[in-house]
C-alpha cells in the first residue's frame, strides 16, 4: 500500500492538514490511535482566531467548518469587579474569529474529509514511522483485528500531539527543544452552566479566574491554583465559591460539572519542526498555555503552511517551501508564545501580590490600565488575538 502523505493523528492539526491536502489533490491516509467517539468527545479549546478562519476560507472549507458559528467579537477584562470591554471587532479592523468548541471543529473536519472520500483509520495501534531520514519512509500500524499494515509514502506528517510517537522518533541531537514552566497552576472545569455574555478574564487579589463560553449552554472556568494542586483538592462547593469571589459575581449561576482537571502551565517548542521526511505539526512540535487561546490555532496555521509546501513539492517539484516550513511556522509560534506569556504575567501579577511582589504588581496594573486608556495598546492585543 502506498500514498503521498501519511498523517499520524486526527486532532485539529491532522484533520485540517488532511482536508487541505484533499483540496490540493494530494493523496493521504490518516492514522488515529483512538476511537472515533473518543476523538469526537475530547473538549479543549473554544476559539478559532481570525487567521484560522482565513485558512478555511482560502481552501474553500468555510461552509463546512464555519457555518453558523458565532463571531468572537469582544472580551471583558474585569478588574476588582469593574468591567472593561475590549471591542475586538473595532480594534482589529473587523478581523474577528469564531467562538466554536474544538470538538465541533473536529467533528466537522472529520465529516468533510470522509464525505469527500478521505481515508481516515481509527483504532490504529502501534503506529510507527520508519526510514524518515531516507528517500522512502514507511509507516506501520496494527488494526483492531491485530493485523499489521505497512504504508509506503513520500512524507510523514506528525500530528500526534505532545505525547505522540513522531517527535520521539527524531534523534535527540537533531532537535533543540525549549521548555518553560510558568510557575503557576490553572484548575479548569467544564460545566453545563450558562456561559458568560463575553469571554471573561477576572483579576482580583483572590487570584486569577476566567470564564469562557463553550457553546450556548456550557462554559469553561479557569481558576489559578497552586502548581501541584490535584483535581480532588477542588470540590464543587469550592469551585463555585471561588468562581463567584474572583469573578466578583455573587449571583453567578452554577451547573453540573462535567469535567475537571489541572492544566500544566508549561510551554514547549521543538526546533526544527522537521527531520528528513517527517514534519511535525501542532502540539507535536509545540505546546502553549491556554492563555490567549492559541494552541489549536497554531496547529491550524502549521497545517496550512505544510499543505501549501507539500503541494508545491509534489505537484511542481518545488522543494523550497518545504525547506522553509519550520522557520515559517516557528516565527509565528514564538510570536504567540511571547503574547501568551505576556498576558499570563500581566493577568496574574496584577492580582496576586504574593506571586511577584508589590512593585511588579504595580507594573502589571499599569500594563493593564494601558489597555483601557491607550487605543494603540488595545489594538496591539486585538491584533495578536486575531492571529496575525
Ligand atoms: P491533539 O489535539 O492532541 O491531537 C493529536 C491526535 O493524535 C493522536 N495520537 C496518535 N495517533 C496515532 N498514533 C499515536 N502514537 C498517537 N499519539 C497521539 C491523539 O489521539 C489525537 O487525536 O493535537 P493537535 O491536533 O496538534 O491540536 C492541538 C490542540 O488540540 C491543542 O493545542 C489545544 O487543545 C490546546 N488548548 C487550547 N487551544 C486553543 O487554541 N484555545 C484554547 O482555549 C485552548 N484551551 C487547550 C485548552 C488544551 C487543553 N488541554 C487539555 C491540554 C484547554 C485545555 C484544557
Amino acid at each position: 500500500e502506498s500514498t503521498h502523505v501519511v498523517v499520524i493523528g486526527a486532532g485539529p492539526a491532522g484533520l485540517t492538514l488532511a482536508n487541505l491536502l484533499r483540496s490540493a489533490g494530494v493523496g493521504c491516509v490518516v492514522l488515529e490511535r483512538q476511537s472515533r467517539s473518543y476523538v469526537e468527545r475530547r473538549q479543549r479549546a473554544g476559539v478559532l482566531d481570525h487567521a484560522s478562519t482565513r485558512v478555511f476560507e482560502e481552501w474553500g472549507l468555510a461552509d463546512a467548518v464555519l457555518a453558523g458559528t458565532p463571531e468572537d467579537r469582544a472580551i471583558e477584562i474585569r478588574v476588582d469587579g469593574e468591567p472593561h470591554v475590549l471591542d475586538l471587532r473595532a480594534l482589529s479592523g473587523g478581523r474577528t474569529g469564531r467562538a466554536v468548541p474544538q470538538q465541533v471543529i473536529v467533528a466537522r473536519l472529520m465529516a468533510a474529509f470522509q464525505d469527500g472520500g478521505g481515508d481516515l483509520r481509527f483504532d490504529a495501534g502501534e503506529v510507527t514511522p520508519h526510514g524518515i531520514d531516507g528517500a522512502g519512509p514507511t509507516v506501520t500500524y496494527r488494526d483492531p483485528a491485530g493485523t499489521l499494515h505497512e504504508i509506503a509514502c513520500d512524507y510523514i506528517a506528525g500530528c500526534d500531539g505532545h505525547h505522540g510517537v513522531t517527535r520521539a522518533s527524531v534523534p535527540a541531537q537533531a532537535m533543540t527543544t525549549y521548555s518553560y514552566d510558568h510557575g503557576i497552576g490553572w484548575f479548569t472545569v467544564l460545566a453545563d452552566a450558562p456561559p458568560p455574555r463575553l469571554p471573561l478574564f477576572a483579576i482580583s487579589s483572590h487570584g486569577f479566574a476566567a470564564q469562557f463560553p463553550r457553546g450556548p449552554a456550557a462554559c469553561r472556568l479557569y481558576l489559578e491554583c497552586a502548581p501541584d494542586d490535584v483535581p480532588d483538592d477542588w470540590n464543587d462547593e469550592r469551585i463555585w465559591k471561588q468562581a463567584r469571589l474572583r469573578l466578583g459575581d455573587d449571583a453567578l449561576p452554577a451547573g453540573p460539572i462535567t469535567e475537571k482537571g489541572v492544566v500544566e502551565m508549561r510551554s514547549f517548542v521543538a526546533d526544527p519542526m522537521r527531520y528528513g521526511r517527517l514534519f511535525l505539526v501542532g502540539d507535536a512540535a509545540h505546546i502553549i498555555t491556554p492563555m490567549g487561546g492559541k494552541g489549536m490555532n497554531l496547529a491550524i496555521a502549521d497545517a496550512d503552511v505544510l499543505a501549501r509546501a507539500l503541494r508545491a513539492a509534489l505537484h511542481d517539484g518545488d522543494e523550497e517551501p518545504l525547506a522553509a516550513y519550520s522557520a515559517t511556522c516557528l516565527r509565528k509560534v514564538w510570536n504567540q508564545q511571547e503574547f501568551s506569556r505576556w498576558l499570563t504575567e500581566m493577568m496574574h501579577e496584577s492580582g496576586d501580590a504574593a506571586l511577584a511582589g508589590s512593585f511588579r504588581r504595580q507594573l502589571a496594573r499599569a500594563r493593564l490600565d494601558r489597555l483601557f486608556t491607550s487605543e494603540p495598546a488595545a489594538r496591539a492585543v486585538a491584533d495578536l488575538l486575531a492571529g496575525g
